[in-house]
């Protein structure tokens, strides 16, 4: 029998018991994969109502996700309030009404084309819940020293695929909205100043019907290089 613990450099480190040991490997994946191409991101919310436990659950998910050095370098800002999503919609709108009109380039809006994305942001105030995802570059230690956190946009980023692959598998719809610049966000959740806003997710049902554009995704061998 394995020991329960061992001691590495004076730290405790536990037995891993993998517990999806002996699952078929094979059909998961497929099944996980047909779960997963069905996501698609949805600009049109119902007003359906989100238990929170949902929104509790999918973070908590978020939260299992690997990050630099076990920093877990991240914040989930929740919003369902609905007077914080309309300033949040006001100002985003502003933010994207610039970009689109002065910042991106023609070749930029003409690659957005298919998607049908414009400066108007309704679904900021028609999902019932915005999940603002923060990074934190770095934390302040006793003597208020700032110490860099590691591969910030790595971890965070892994963290919020793991977030819209837990919305997925509950059902809801999410898309990843980043208005450029992104500072309101900490201005209007009054975030401290280590936090940086990273991808803003509105959560909720799908209105019926709703519409996604016909987008085909690469095959296998288009994303792949295998080295036997
Ligand atoms: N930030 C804008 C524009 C936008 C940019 C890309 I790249 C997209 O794939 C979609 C939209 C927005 O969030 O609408």
């Amino acid at each position: 029998m394995a020991e329960k613990e061992i001691e590495i450099d004076g730290y405790k480190h536990v037995l891993y018991e993998n517990s999806r040991l002996g699952v078929d490997a094979i059909r998961e994946s497929e099944e996980f994969y047909q779960l997963m191409n069905k996501r698609r991101s949805v600009r049109t919310f119902s007003d359906h109502p989100v238990d929170r436990k949902v929104i509790e659950n999918i973070i908590k998910t978020a939260g299992t996700a690997p990050s630099g050095a076990h920093k877990q370098p991240w914040t989930f800002c929740v919003v369902s309030n609905p007077e914080m999503k309309r300033k949040i919609r006001e100002a985003a709108e502003k933010e994207e009404r610039l970009s689109y009109e002065e910042r991106m380039s023609e070749r930029w809006k003409d690659d957005l084309k298919p998607l049908a994305t414009d400066a108007e942001k309704p679904f900021l105030e028609s999902a019932p819940y915005l999940i603002i995802v923060f990074k934190k570059a770095f934390e302040l230690d006793d003597q208020n020293n700032k110490q860099n956190n590691y591969y910030v946009n790595e971890s965070v980023g892994i963290a919020s695929g793991m977030l819209i692959t837990a919305v997925h598998h509950a059902g809801l719809i999410t898309l990843t909205h980043t208005p450029s610049p992104m500072n309101f966000l900490s201005e209007l959740l009054e975030r401290p100043k280590n936090e940086r806003p990273f991808l803003l997710l509105p959560i909720g049902y799908p209105e019926e019907p709703s519409y996604v554009p016909d987008l085909k995704r690469k095959s296998l061998s288009e994303i792949t290089e295998f080295y036997d």
